[in-house]
């Protein structure tokens, strides 16, 4: 179950890691590498050891792949703030959220937005229209990658994407997905992501009449920051002690069959049972 990839792989850092620093200022723990396979057709990924925002990380995957929007004021609208550090304020500037000292500056028409990563490349590259079309009309396609890393676009990023590429698969009549992450913020970044290509997998499969097949999810850099360790301590104990609880299952509304029609209300999760909140600290 993802629970428990999830803690050996916690664990894994913690014992086999190496404590570097990095931009944040925040040292981590760090694996160099590190891989699993999710079978998302027979059981939905979601964290059980630690309550995981479900409406926070379909929200914000709709404003990358639906929406295709960079502007973080989409997302707040929403009630949705985990990318308010990241925001390029009215001058253009992206400033340290403690002591407010400019980090970078950008041209001002960037206002309010995270600049050209994400949502802007999917949209500047069309890349959800190519690949559902691929999936439907040239399902042995063996090039459908999409890739929302664009080294033409890196310097107008306020953060480059962390997970930035996937290819997509058709075998047996499912659709499967091999994800790689840059860079992965294991107890706050990966429990979110890992969710939202499951929910991504899933509606991709509906709108293309294909069958829910498996995400194989690649890293490079997978890291804990020191200040997360006692939360993940503290997971990795009810892990030990309670083991996991049972899956929930995720329903879309079966009725949708243009990827765009999606809303909120047509995605929910059912049954989610869960330990309770961990508040883990975020590196700005
Ligand atoms: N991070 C994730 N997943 C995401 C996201 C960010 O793990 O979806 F947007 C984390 C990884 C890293 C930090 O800790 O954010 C990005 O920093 P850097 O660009 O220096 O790798």
């Amino acid at each position: 179950t993802w629970d428990k990839i999830y803690c050996e792989l916690c664990e894994n850092i913690l014992d086999h890691g190496v404590q570097v620093s990095n931009r944040t200022g925040i040292d981590t723990i760090k694996l160099p590498a590190a891989y699993f396979h999710l079978d998302v057709g027979k059981e939905f990924p979601i964290l059980t050891t630690k309550q995981l925002f479900i409406r926070q990380a379909v929200t914000e995957m709709l404003w990358i792949y639906q929406a295709q929007s960079n502007d973080v004021r989409w997302l707040q609208e929403r009630n949705v703030h985990i990318w308010d550090l990241w925001e390029i304020d009215e001058n253009g500037d992206w400033k340290d959220e403690k002591t407010g000292a400019v980090l970078k500056h950008f041209d001002p028409s960037y206002a309010h937005t995270i600049g050209t990563a994400y949502g802007y490349i999917v949209r500047k590259f069309g890349l959800i229209d190519r690949l559902i079309d691929s999936l439907k009309n040239t399902p042995g396609d063996r090039r459908r990658v999409m890739s929302l890393w664009q080294d033409d676009y890196l310097d107008t990023a306020v953060l480059p994407s962390c997970v930035w590429s996937s290819e997509w698969d058709i075998t047996d009549g499912k659709l499967n997905a091999w994800v790689h992450q840059r860079s992965c913020d294991v107890p706050l970044g990966l429990p979110f992501n890992v969710t939202q290509y499951a929910v991504l997998l899933k509606m991709l499969a509906q709108v293309t009449g294909l069958q829910t097949g498996s995400l194989y999810w690649s890293i490079k850099d997978a890291h804990i920051y020191i200040n997360q360790i006692d939360g993940i301590k503290e997971q990795l104990e009810r892990f030990h002690t309670q083991g996991d609880l049972p899956a929930p299952t995720l329903w879309l509304n079966p009725e949708i069959t243009n990827f765009y029609d999606f809303t909120m209300k047509d995605i929910k999760l059912e049954n989610y049972q869960h330990m309770g909140k961990i508040r883990f600290p975020l590196a700005q």
